[in-house]
């Protein structure tokens, strides 16, 4: 085991990343990669080893993978520009999947997904790259959720749900089976979804409504 690896972003998401990547063990070297001003702080005993001028650097050092730990809360323009960074650099982007999660088999993770603890991801369903399924969220069987969207903590997604990409699906919200979230959409925490939400749409509530263009 000499593989190394390099988180990008030194915040709460990382937090939630690192604990998952500790347990896994597969890498015998982690370092984070954080704004100039944070460089030799760490984080969870992990060191902040550059900024994102030195990512050529710490690749020909042998940091050959790295992922994006910088979160999204309804906006995933940093995590896109910093993926595309690692990807022209080329550095090999995995997925981090925690130990207590249930992935089955016949689903298909892209690269740079994160999946968080005690999740669950049914058959036939398809989770674009650079997307989040965060702690405890259900994504049932044949859905689909477009690159760079974020299901937040607590989501419930029934069979066949699709949602698009850069969207984010709030904490504990609830989708009903087969309904389409547009991309670029934010869904309240708490939600209960039963009707299709547009593209660029803020929407929340029970029944979930929209109410606002993004
Ligand atoms: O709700 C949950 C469970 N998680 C949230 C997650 C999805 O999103 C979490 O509570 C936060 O709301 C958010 O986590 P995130 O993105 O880690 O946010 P924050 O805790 O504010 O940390 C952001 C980190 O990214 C800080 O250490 C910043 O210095 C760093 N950062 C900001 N811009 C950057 C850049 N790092 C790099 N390498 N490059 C940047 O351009």
């Amino acid at each position: 085991m000499n593989k190394k690896i390099l988180l990008i972003g030194g915040g709460g998401h990382c937090k939630s990343v690192l604990d998952s990547l500790l347990e896994l063990k597969e890498y015998a070297e982690i370092g984070i990669v954080d704004k100039k001003e944070n460089l030799g702080k760490s984080v969870m005993g992990v060191p902040v080893v550059g900024c994102d001028d030195d990512l050529p650097a710490l690749f020909r050092d042998g940091y050959r993978y790295a992922f994006v730990t910088v979160g999204s809360i309804g906006n995933p323009t940093l995590r896109i520009k910093l993926f595309n960074l690692l990807s022209e650099i080329g550095c090999e982007i995995p997925v981090i999947i925690d130990d207590s999660a249930k992935v089955s088999k016949h689903a298909k993770i892209e690269q740079g997904v994160f999946i968080g603890k005690r999740t669950i991801v049914n058959a036939g369903a398809l989770i674009q790259k650079g997307s989040i399924i965060n702690s405890g969220a259900i994504v049932e069987h044949d859905c689909q959720i477009g690159t760079f969207s974020h299901i937040a903590p607590g989501a419930v997604l029934g069979g066949e749900v699709v949602v698009g990409e850069h969207s984010h699906v709030g904490s504990n919200a609830t989708i009903k089976q087969q309904i389409h979230i547009g991309s670029n959409s934010i869904i309240g925490m708490g939600s209960v979804v039963s009707q299709n939400i547009d593209p660029n749409t803020m929407a929340y509530g029970n029944p979930c409504r929209a109410v606002k263009k993004l």
